[in-house]
């Protein structure tokens, strides 16, 4: 009769340090290292503001681009530009970005996008290039260290 019961008790030990463990694994993601950071972007006419212009290398970011403007945007995380060009050419040297006909007026976009230790040999911005934006202001200078 003892033994019995010893066992159930031990089953029923066993099962609340069971349940325990499933709890901290699925709800202990915060002090991860990689866990995504958000980054949060406005873009405007003529303007990208951004709650953060430093990175590091390794971290993945999640950013959340909202075009609170009147006209579509693009947004792209490249090298400073030399000159003017189209979404189209920005989109090939861009590391990571969405072309204008992703981020109509008024819309809500995501990308993901984690540094490499090649982007910190350059200097990089956030910019937007439809005619005439990226002159009129639409680009904001990043650091990228690690
Ligand atoms: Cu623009």
């Amino acid at each position: 009769m003892k033994t019995i019961q010893s066992r159930g008790m031990l089953i029923l030990v066993l099962t609340i340090v069971g349940a325990l463990m499933l709890t901290a694994c699925g709800g202990g993601n915060s002090s991860g290292s990689n866990q995504a950071e958000t980054v949060n972007l406005t873009l405007t006419e003529f303007k990208i503001d951004a709650d953060k212009t430093s990175f590091k290398v390794g971290q993945p970011y999640h950013f959340v681009i909202n075009n609170k403007g009147a006209l579509a945007h693009s947004f792209f995380i490249m090298p400073v530009a030399t000159g003017a060009m189209t979404d189209q050419q920005a989109k090939s040297t861009a590391m990571a970005g969405l072309t204008s006909d992703q981020l109509p007026a008024g819309s809500t976009q995501t990308l993901d996008y984690t540094f490499k230790d090649s982007d910190t040999s350059q200097q990089l911005e956030f910019a937007c290039h439809v005619a005439g934006h990226y002159e009129g202001g639409m680009h904001t200078p990043i650091t990228v260290s690690k």
